[in-house]
């Protein structure tokens, strides 16, 4: 494991037993249990990428110069706010999705004795993070800004996890309204802004900036964000599920996926009747016939294209920032996505 991980999962420690020793609540032996697991359960089994990617980019930010050890916490604590708020939105989005597994275990939500007590402890998730902002960023010149970007932001995902959800409602299943506009939207509300603005500026705010200087940082990493979003919508179908540590679930649920914008796209008129007869159904011979059809239209082709497409304009528009350290910023998140297979 590398010098920084390690220190992040140290951080992770430190904070858990703030949290489980917080005075704001007179916790029992059976309470503080029941939070200890589910954060162990919840946060730190993730890539971890939105997390450290705060710590990589503030590193950038201060081009080369060594960070002290209080200066590398706060990136740490910053970077975990950011898991933390993961940790809320998937457990929530696993009960919304009907999803059952996920990094390479059942959704929390799936475990006996969890089911719907599942919905609360999302609401503890996301109500840990001001606390940890309070303990650790109270007195900071940026501290406000600070509440304001996690406060937006969060708005920002439910609403994309809003739009996400009422596109499939039942009785209203209509393929003909699924666009790559309505998409687009989707996917920069529902992960964009969290995954990819977010651990960026966070570093910037830790490093003194006015983020109202940086809007064309932001619309990089919103493009950014979009396309990991649609190599999300990829791998729900095509990737390994022992390797994503999830099962793909779009099919069923009737999603806007990139793949089924693709398809209808692409579909002749026999096809898109097809289409609208086997998805958003349960049943996996459905699903199959689906897959089948995403086959015969080639999308893992059109995939592969899109994905080298992003990368060339994403190159470009970064190259095209007046900011080394900036470029290097968001040169290192796109590596760390760039032909994930997970
Ligand atoms: C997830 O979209 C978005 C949030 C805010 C959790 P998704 O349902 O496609 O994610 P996953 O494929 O991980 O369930
Ligand atoms: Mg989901
Ligand atoms: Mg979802
Ligand atoms: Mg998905």
């Amino acid at each position: 494991m590398s010098d920084l991980k390690s220190k992040f999962l140290e951080v992770y420690t430190s904070l858990k037993s703030e949290l489980l020793n917080d005075p704001a609540f007179e916790f029992t032996d059976d309470s503080r249990q029941w939070v200890d697991r589910m954060l162990d359960y919840n946060v730190p089994g993730g890539k971890l990428n939105r997390g450290l990617s705060v710590i990589d980019s503030y590193k950038l930010l201060k081009e080369g110069k060594e960070l002290t050890d209080d200066e590398i916490f706060l990136a740490c604590a910053l970077g975990w706010c950011i898991e933390w708020l993961q940790a809320y939105f998937l457990v929530l989005d696993d009960i919304m999705d009907n999803s059952q597994t996920r990094r390479g275990q059942p959704c929390w939500y799936k475990l006996p004795k969890i089911g719907l007590i599942a919905a609360n402890d999302g609401v503890i998730l996301r109500n840990h993070i001001p606390r940890i902002l309070k303990k650790h960023f109270k007195g900071k010149p940026y501290y406000v800004d600070l509440l304001d970007l996690f406060n937006e932001v969060e708005f920002q995902t439910a609403c994309g996890q809003m739009i996400d959800l009422i596109t499939t409602l039942e009785g209203e299943k209509d393929l003909s309204k699924y666009s790559i506009s309505l998409h687009h939207r989707i996917v920069q509300y529902k992960t964009a802004y969290y995954s990819f603005y977010l651990p960026v500026a966070c570093a910037l705010l830790m490093a003194g900036e006015n983020l109202d200087n940086h809007t064309d940082v932001k619309n990089i990493l919103i493009e950014m964000g979009t396309y990991f979003q649609v190599q999300d919508d990829y791998l729900d179908c095509f990737g390994a599920p022992e390797v994503i540590g999830k099962i793909g679930t779009d099919i069923e649920d009737f999603k806007c996926s990139w793949l089924v914008v693709k398809a209808m796209e692409l579909s002749n008129d026999e096809q898109k009747k097809f289409l609208k007869e086997n998805y958003g159904k349960a049943d996996p011979t459905c699903v199959a016939k689906v897959k089948e059809l995403y086959n015969a239209l080639h999308l893992q082709g059109a995939f592969e294209e899109y994905e080298s497409k992003s990368y060339e304009k994403l190159i470009n528009s970064i190259e095209a920032h007046p900011s080394k350290a900036v470029q290097a910023v968001l040169k290192s998140f796109l590596a760390k996505i760039y032909k994930r297979q997970k």
